[in-house]
């Protein structure tokens, strides 16, 4: 049974006092302040309403969180999970990487999800989002993006592993990547960022007005490609509306340029909207190409086309966001200090001609210099961070327009400093219509002197802010590791994870069925298959042995050993490493796990459990004896 938090209830008196003495000050601070302040006396009024804030969100020891965050790795190439408001780290889920603790990208079930691909190492994970029904977290599945190798990738939220990884053809370099939200998650939509040579064989690299690049519509169940659009100019951040008519991307460059100078000429580039009902009525109909290398249908969504829209938006924009409302959404100028807000129920009438592509812009207002991404609390109000101010900046969406309007309105709510220059930010629930706006993570690229130096490389800061007041307060900095560039805060009750592996879940079901076939039952047996040179090991564990502590194999062979955990115990999970060997994974409960690996060293090997399961944790172990050729 879960513990509720109580974090209201923990304010210390000593902060009850401070609070009593600075609550009259804070409401001075705000307007015409009576005697002026002293930076001093601001800094620790700040401090103080930082420190009062922070309380009202500590989870303390043994209190569990109210929202998982699902943050991004950046170019560690996994997905990470938090706590929020604690900012604890709660967990890593490898994705793109390999990971040496659980045996990602070693193990044979590992390879299997990992495809074509599971001779890429690396990867570059950005856009985390999670599956939707009606425009609400359904709990079901987080995607994510690899920039680096052009995948998008599939986990399970059961059981909080990928599940899933496709790599998308004739492009390079997937970037923004969002779900469709209504009627619920039936595409992925995927950017490919760096227009290239069409066909791309090495001889047409000088073509560059030729080049191009692809939107990309991915089946959300299957994982499979189910059509690419090809667009004008490139693509960058990309979002969904709350009809399932529409998805969006800007592009910074719709110069086509490929060098920097070049994709900073035009004063404006673009957002390109797609029409999700048009795109597939022509896939039915058959009007698409094929490229060479892949079957997938591509469609022509360059200027003119009736699949797609333009419209012109300063200059080199980041950030598409739609407001959870589903009316407007916000593209982040980036080069420009402005945000360009659209309003979304114009887009029939832009795609039926009766308007222009400005004429779904209602406002378009400065904010700061930078602006990225914008975050939304769910009240009419938005969170757009500023780069180059190193701030969040506060606006309202209604004034912003009123304003646009040439009304007299400040639109502007407040701008808060933080450290340092931020990219994306993220509110709790706030990509649906749930957004609650109690916390808003701020993603800052730069922690400077925020931490304990740790040598050259600094860790980036991800701060939490308070944003169920009217003003936003600053109350947790979190130290991150290369380099998440978003997250996703989503509730706790919208996630329900599995405690104990279901004996056949889909990712071991290849190894449970060449168990079957060799005649073993991987939860009773412990036996040795030869198969030529090939040998499989089939052995079970309970804490704290194996079902085997010895076997013999031939110099030359190839060895897989396949482990199933018969515990039934929640966390007592083992792990397997043969030594000198490079191999090693996680068994959890329940789960039938394997790993392939050459016998090419004569002798005595010992392999031993390397997830701490017990007392005798130590004395999980056993010999694999190699005979010489
Ligand atoms: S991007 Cu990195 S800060 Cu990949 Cu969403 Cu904007
Ligand atoms: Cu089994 Cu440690
Ligand atoms: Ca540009």
């Amino acid at each position: 049974m879960s513990k509720e938090s109580e974090s209201s209830n923990n304010v210390s008196l000593e902060n009850e006092e401070r609070r009593k003495f600075f609550g009259k000050t804070a409401l001075l601070g705000a307007g015409a302040v009576a005697a002026p302040m002293t930076a001093t006396m601001f800094a620790t009024m700040a401090k103080a309403n930082a420190a009062e804030a922070a309380n009202s969100a500590t989870i303390h020891p043994g209190e569990l969180d109210e929202y998982y965050g699902f943050w991004s790795g950046g170019h560690s190439g996994e997905v990470r999970i938090l706590g929020i408001p604690s900012m604890r780290e709660l967990m890593r889920i490898p994705v793109f990487n390999i990971d040496s603790a659980t045996g990602w990208g070693l193990t044979d079930e590992s390879k299997r999800i990992k495809g074509d691909s599971a001779h890429l190492l690396a990867g570059d994970s950005h856009h985390p989002h999670m599956s939707m029904t009606d425009g609400r977290y359904n709990g079901k599945y987080v995607f994510i993006n690899d920039k680096a190798n052009t995948r998008v990738a599939r986990i399970r939220c059961d059981i909080m592993k990928t599940d899933k990884i496709t790599t998308i053809p004739n492009c390079q370099a997937i970037h923004g990547l969002r779900v469709q939200k209504v009627p619920h998650t039936k595409y992925l939509f995927a950017n490919a960022e760096f227009r290239i040579p069409h066909p791309n064989n090495g001889l047409n690299m000088d073509d560059v007005p030729g080049y191009y690049t692809l939107f990309n519509g991915v089946d959300a169940e299957s994982m499979d490609v189910s059509w690419q659009i090809i667009v004008d100019g490139n693509l960058d951040n990309t979002d969904a509306d709350y009809t399932g008519k529409y998805a969006f991307s800007t592009c910074y460059n719709s110069e086509g340029a490929i060098d920097l100078t070049g994709s900073m000429k035009a004063e404006r580039d673009h957002l390109v909207i797609f029409n999700i009902e048009r795109i597939e009525a022509a896939v039915k109909a058959g009007k698409f190409i094929t490229l060479a290398g892949s079957d997938v249908p591509v469609l022509d969504g360059r200027k003119g086309s009736d699949l797609t829209r333009y419209v012109p938006v300063p200059k080199n924009p980041h950030g598409i966001n739609t407001a959870p409302g589903g009316k407007y959404a916000v593209a982040n100028g980036k080069l420009s200090p402005t945000v360009t807000v659209f309003q979304l129920d114009k887009f029939d009438a832009l795609f039926e001609d009766k308007i222009k592509p400005r004429d779904t812009v209602v406002a378009e207002v400065e904010l700061g210099l930078g602006p990225l991404h914008t975050a939304f609390d769910g009240k009419g109000n938005a969170f757009t961070t500023l780069f180059i101010d190193s701030q969040v900046c506060k606006w309202n969406v209604e004034k912003a327009i009123q304003a646009y309007n040439g009304e007299n309105v400040d639109y502007i709510l407040q701008k808060l400093d933080v450290h340092y220059q931020p990219g994306h930010n993220h509110t709790s629930m706030g990509e649906t219509r749930d957004a609650d706006g109690k916390y808003l993570v701020s993603l800052q690229k730069f922690a400077k002197d925020r931490f304990l130096q740790c040598g050259p490389l600094h860790p980036e800061n991800d701060q939490l802010i308070d944003i169920s007041g009217d003003e936003m307060k600053l109350i947790h900095d979190g130290p991150t590791y290369a380099e998440p560039h978003d997250c996703m805060i989503v509730h706790r009750s919208k996630v329900k994870t599995r405690k104990l592996y279901d004996r056949e879940d889909p990712t071991f079901a290849g190894t449970i069925a060449m168990a079957k076939a060799d005649g073993v039952n991987v939860h009773t047996d412990n036996k040795i298959i030869r198969d030529g040179n090939k040998v499989r090991v089939y052995m079970t564990s309970v804490a704290p042995a194996y079902g085997m502590n010895e076997f013999s194999v031939k110099q030359g062979d190839e060895v897989t050993v396949v482990i199933t955990n018969l515990d039934q115990i929640e966390d007592v999970t083992h792990g397997f490493c043969m030594v000198n060997h490079g191999v090693q994974m996680e068994i959890s409960p329940q789960q039938t796990a394997s790993v392939t690996f050459m016998a090419d060293k004569p002798g005595v090997q010992w392999f031993y459990c390397n997830w701490f399961c017990h007392a005798l944790h130590m004395e999980m172990r056993g010999r694999m004896l190699v005979e010489p050729a």
